[in-house]
């Protein structure tokens, strides 16, 4: 019997864009889904040459230069938003109007009150609707969560992240949208930061009750044109690095740094995670492994096995490949959707949804108002 059909619309055709078109394309070629996915038509402010182009390429079957009219057709039943952050909620709101299930990258919005609008729209409605927090999707940090669910590392004591890129440490390094407050909403905090705070939502449960920051900017002014370092130059208005400490409501203290200025790491995204039983750590640069150190093993057996969480037996052991070929960045979002469109034709809620998106978002807040006054913030 034919599949019932769910008909996608992207919105944006960057970097999140191609990893959404990949995702929609190969989910259901690697995973067998209870529909068949139809990308139905793509938008983004460009030529429409380019934007044609970008569809043949990608495998859409239409274009539209106007993402109003896209998230209004009837024959789209999914959308999904690619673009920079000051665009999500109208997009968003407009979609979840139109009755529409909905996956909106991260950070869900630029600040917390434009993300409580966003879930609003989408609350009380039957659709299903989803924060693109891709790194929940890998087979080491799915392993994480349940090692901890299952109590391997016992009490809880600390969390420490460090997301680390160094596309920013050149000071010459020109002006891009991310570095733009009114676009992006904050820098490194919001855009790789985020990151690290869902992953330590997920792997432990645990949510974040109190914070303290260090926000900085290290390069103020920066060229507005990559052909012309010394020309004029624009203000950068976003912090280049996020430095956090925080209490959770399990007892334990975390610590988080997001930079863009480690020079060598190119997306040291890493999590290790204390218990009294044990540890784990998590880096994606070598996203199939999770080191784990179980102490309750006799004491000359102790320290931290790397385990190759593709195997059988593991959260995602038994995918579309043999155990042991690993998976890599563009299988997060496969991955993702695959999850995201089970959960649409079994008419179940998924998560990371619009909620953890907003708590995320409170504490992103929360980490820019406690570094411009200098101070602790409660967020009970
Ligand atoms: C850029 O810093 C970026 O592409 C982020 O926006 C993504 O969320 C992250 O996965 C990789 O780095």
């Amino acid at each position: 019997m034919a599949k019932k059909k769910i008909r996608v619309g992207l919105i944006g055709h960057q970097f999140m864009g191609v990893a959404h078109s990949n995702a929609y394309r190969n989910a259901g070629m690697w995973y067998d889904l209870p529909v068949e996915i139809e990308m139905k038509c793509v938008c983004a402010k460009d030529t429409p040459e380019r934007l044609e182009a970008f569809a043949h390429r990608y495998g859409w079957q239409e274009t539209e230069a106007d993402w109003k009219k896209l998230v209004s057709r009837d024959d789209i039943d999914l959308i999904s938003v690619a673009t920079p952050g000051f665009l999500h909620k109208e997009m968003v709101i407009e979609a979840a109007k139109n009755n529409k299930h909905i996956l909106c990258e991260k950070p869900l919005a630029n600040n917390y009150a434009d993300a409580c609008d966003m879930l609003k729209a989408v609350e009380g409605k039957s659709l299903v609707h989803a924060c693109g927090f891709s790194y929940r999707f890998t087979p080491a940090t799915a392993l994480a969560k349940k090692l901890i669910a299952d109590g391997k590392l016992g009490t809880i004591y600390h969390v420490h992240a460090r997301y680390a890129q160094d596309w920013m440490v050149d000071p010459k390094a020109a002006m891009v949208w991310r570095l733009q407050k009114e676009l992006a909403g904050s820098g490194s905090l919001g855009d790789i930061c985020s990151h690290s705070i869902d992953m330590s939502r997920f792997m432990t449960g645990a949510e974040i009750t109190s914070l303290v920051a260090n926000c900085k900017t290290l390069v103020k002014q920066r060229p507005l044109s990559a052909d012309d370092p010394d020309g004029p130059q624009g203000e950068v208005t976003v912090d280049d690095v996020a430095q956090v400490l925080c209490e959770y409501d399990n007892g334990a203290t975390g610590c988080f740094e997001a930079t863009r200025f480690a020079g060598g790491r190119k997306n040291h995204n890493c999590i290790e995670i204390n218990g009294s039983l044990g540890s784990i750590y998590w880096d994606f640069e070598e996203q199939n492994y999770l080191e784990f150190c179980d102490r309750t093993l006799p004491v000359e057996l102790q320290g931290f096995t790397k385990i190759n969480a593709t195997w059988d037996g593991h959260p995602y052991g038994g995918g579309p490949w043999p155990q042991g070929h690993g998976i890599g960045y563009a299988d997060c979002f496969v991955l993702e959707v695959a999850h995201l469109v089970t959960a649409i034709a079994k008419g179940e809620s998924f998560s990371p949804s619009f909620a953890d998106g907003v708590t995320c978002q409170r504490v992103l807040e929360a980490v820019q108002e406690s570094s411009e006054q200098k101070k602790w913030i409660s967020l009970l």
